[in-house]
């Protein structure tokens, strides 16, 4: 663990020029071991989100609207029946889906998606469902969050899940473009909310007792914000947020806390004009990190298994812009050095396996399911990632 704590930035710097210009390196070189990265799975369309199942299958989210079981072999199942509707344009579809703790009891699944409305208006929502027992559907389909308003825009739907251990469940949303609904209480633009997992509000949240705010609101003025995690220590939830040009946002959450999005940020509008000048203030939360140029960050996972020994309390987070995933070393609650693992493909989410392996999923038109695990020193990279599509910047 120590080493981890002095991870030098310049180090970081050198791993990711190393891989510029799509050089024929076949092994990745990292400060505390080599990657290996084989393909799992090909062939899906805009893998949005992984969870794994208590059996070691996989479910994986197509954004235009597919839940498919991945099997340990790679083996893509049918589509699943029963996915509620989607809002396919865009940013939006069928994104996050998360396995409940009690899976094993209850067969329930949680997803997040983009919810039409009417007048070509969609809103993030949320909805648990019963996997069938042959996993081929979704039965008992009820929807427990809606993001509200709905708004005509397709961009920035947020929308990760992340259950914590006090039976609750986080869901972080993004500010759909609109800029100062996000610091609006009476909206959920631009805010992570807190449930409980039928819906329905915790008593204790922030704003749960003030008139004219949104009950389930935990946290906000954030932008978008399509990387949660749960510390493994701490218990606490942890973000990352897209920045506009510059300043993505590493955030730890706290309760009834304004974020600053869009009073303040370390990056600037895409016109070039500064939005901060300062870029926080003494009465905003501040940030554990941010980065500019941005990474984009989507899907993230703190990592506590054995097969890389020196990642261990490290929070792996999805680059989209980075094509990458950056492994953030922790000192506590504080930033404490950086390296990018290159994945020369859009990274939509990262998860770490019952196995200790670590997935990442690419945003292409033919996504793939990438398997990384410690190679020997000199060892090959096998299924190294090709040249990826065009798309959406976050
Ligand atoms: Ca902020």
């Amino acid at each position: 663990m120590r080493r981890d704590l002095a991870l030098p930035l310049a180090f970081a710097m050198t791993a990711a020029a190393g891989t510029a210009q799509g050089q024929q390196e076949r092994t990745m070189p990292s400060e505390t071991t080599q990657v290996r990265t084989e393909t799992l799975a090909r062939g899906l369309e805009h893998p949005w989100a992984m969870d794994f199942l208590p059996d070691g299958r996989m479910l994986v989210t197509e954004r235009p609207g597919r839940l498919r079981v991945v099997g340990k072999d790679g083996e893509l199942s049918e589509p699943l029946a029963g996915v509620p509707k989607v809002f396919a344009e865009g940013q939006g579809g069928l994104l996050d889906v998360a396995v409940a703790p009690d899976f094993a009891q209850s067969r329930q699944v949680y997803l997040s998606y983009a919810e039409p409305g009417g007048n070509r208006t969609a809103g993030t929502a949320v909805a648990r469902a019963r996997m069938t027992a042959d996993a081929t559907g979704l039965e008992n389909v009820e929807v427990i969050f809606r993001q509200t308003p709905k708004v005509d825009d397709s961009k920035h739907f947020g929308s990760r899940l992340a259950f914590t251990r006090d039976g609750r469940l986080f869901v972080t949303l993004g500010e759909r473009f609109k800029f100062d609904p996000a610091q609006d209480l009476a909206d959920h633009l631009g805010t992570v909310v807190r449930l409980n997992l039928d819906g329905s509000v915790p008593e204790d949240n922030p704003f749960a007792q003030r008139d004219g705010a949104r009950p389930e609101i935990w946290s906000y003025g954030h932008r978008n914000i399509e990387a949660a995690a749960i510390h493994p220590r701490t218990g606490a939830l942890w973000i990352a947020e897209m920045g506009p040009k510059g300043g993505d946002e590493l955030n730890r959450p706290e309760a009834g806390k304004n974020y600053g999005w869009p009073l303040v940020s370390h990056g600037e509008h895409y016109d070039g004009r500064n939005i901060p000048d300062p870029s926080t203030r003494p009465d905003l939360a501040g940030v554990v990190h941010q980065w500019t140029p941005v990474i984009s960050p989507s899907g993230m996972v703190f990592y506590t298994g054995d097969l890389f020994d020196g990642w261990r309390g490290s929070t792996l987070i999805g680059g989209l812009s980075a094509k990458a995933i950056v492994r953030v070393a922790l000192e506590g609650d504080r930033f404490a050095g950086e390296e990018r693992i290159p994945l020369n493909a859009r990274v939509r989410d990262v998860l770490q396996g019952p196995d200790g392996a670590v997935y990442a999923a690419t945003d292409e038109a033919n996504g793939r399911i990438l398997r990384l695990t410690p190679a020997a020193r000199g060892a090959a990279r096998e299924g190294a990632p090709g040249r990826t599509e065009g798309a959406a910047a976050d």
